[in-house]
């Protein structure tokens, strides 16, 4: 049998996709017995229970009156090396290239060569950041002080050789959902206290509301979908985008047909009561809540870009779209809510893709043996 190990996970702890995938691994890696240590700014959201294998070192940043800016990288620099020694940390696993990995490598000078160091790249940092030339310098040396790099699809693989250029291996390890919360469950009860009518049938959308996620695309194509079936838009989330986003509502005298339900914590239960899901972004590199939604037997309509077609299979359980085409995204909307059978088959294939295209427990060992790998000296 294998050392368990003493992992350190490093991520933004609030609400989104990399602070989920990070939190749930670390309670699936727990649950398999290593010993796991957060290091972050507060106690991750999803870590909604207590664990006994499971730590949490919160980041202290004092505001320094000679400083315009807490020094967060700094302190999370030290704080990773604390806990490091103290804890004899054989891994640090960071989620984000930076400030996360140049931190880690940091922590690393201070305590020695044994601490391995492990980033996984969501996006953000490359998509957004890695286009600014004074950045992307930064984003390669903290890529390449790495001893391993991940990425959450081979799209985001990708981009990153095109964008960065760093001399370093990039293994794709998907996103991954803990199975015994996404699954599809009898939430008829929601509909009712939503004032849903039974008829209607539900369109969701979930996202931080940030304008690469063109929430506006999915009020315009739900506008076209409510033309021709009687349905409901689910908004769930908030954001940057929300004032302009009600603002079109109103305008385009949507607003008794779209809820706007705001931050929710058990999407489970909302994707158990929703038709269709769809996420209309220009960028994305993976989309956990496409798999989120597909557990839960939710065909998605997503966009062409980033890793959304590693998730949906077109035509198969789900369709894809150009970015900004939203008759289109409205016309297949439209056929899968206008025929059971259809709308069943793709459920049932998305379900099925959801379970066997992302399995949790080979995404976990994946990342196990990048971490046995690393401490043999592969
Ligand atoms: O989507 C966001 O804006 C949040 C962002 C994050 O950093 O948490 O999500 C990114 O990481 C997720 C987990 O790997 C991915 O599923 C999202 O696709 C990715 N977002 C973007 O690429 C815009």
């Amino acid at each position: 049998m294998k050392n368990k190990l003493k992992i350190g996970i490093t991520c933004y702890p609030s609400v989104g996709g990399s602070g989920v995938v990070a939190t749930e691994l670390g309670k699936l890696l727990a649950e398999k017995g290593h010993e796991i240590h957060f290091i972050t700014s507060s106690i991750p959201f999803r870590l909604n229970k207590v664990y006994s294998n499971i730590y949490f070192h919160g980041v202290e940043v004092n505001q320094y009156s000679v400083f315009k800016n807490p020094p967060y990288d700094l302190a999370l620099s030290s704080k990773m090396a604390e806990v490091a020694e103290r804890e004899k940390l054989d891994i640090l696993h960071v989620h984000y290239a930076i400030p996360h990995a140049i931190c880690a490598f940091l922590a690393k000078q201070m305590t020695g060569d044994h601490l391995k160091i492990v980033t996984t790249l969501h996006g953000t940092d490359i998509t957004v950041l890695g286009s600014d030339p004074s950045m992307a310098q930064l984003i390669r040396f903290g890529i390449e002080a790495s001893d391993r790099v991940t990425a959450v699809s081979n799209a985001l693989v990708q981009q990153t050789y095109d964008l960065i250029a760093p001399k370093q291996h990039i293994e794709t390890v998907y996103n991954f959902i803990d199975d015994r919360v996404y699954y599809k469950k009898d939430a008829a009860h929601l509909k009712n206290d939503y004032k849903i009518k039974d008829h209607e049938r539900v369109i969701i959308h979930v996202s931080n509301f940030r304008q690469v996620k063109r929430v506006k695309d999915i009020v315009k194509t739900f506008a076209l979908i409510a033309d021709q079936v009687s349905s409901k838009l689910l908004l769930v989330g908030d954001g940057p985008e929300m004032s302009s986003v009600c603002e079109l509502v109103h305008s385009m005298g949507l607003r008794e047909k779209v809820l706007f339900l705001g931050k929710q914590e058990n999407l489970d239960e909302l994707y158990s009561i929703s038709d269709i899901k769809l996420l209309m972004s220009e960028k994305e590199s993976f989309g956990l809540v496409l798999l989120e939604a597909m557990a839960c037997g939710v065909p998605c309509i997503g966009t062409n870009i980033g890793g959304i077609p590693e998730v949906i299979s077109d035509g198969e359980n789900g369709f894809i779209v150009e970015v900004g085409d939203i008759e289109k995204a409205a016309e297949k909307a439209v056929a899968l809510l206008s025929s059971q059978d259809l709308h069943s088959r793709f459920s049932e294939q998305a379900m099925t893709a959801a379970r066997e295209n992302f399995k949790t427990e080979q995404i976990v060992e994946q990342y196990e043996d990048i971490y046995y790998g690393l401490l043999q000296g592969d």
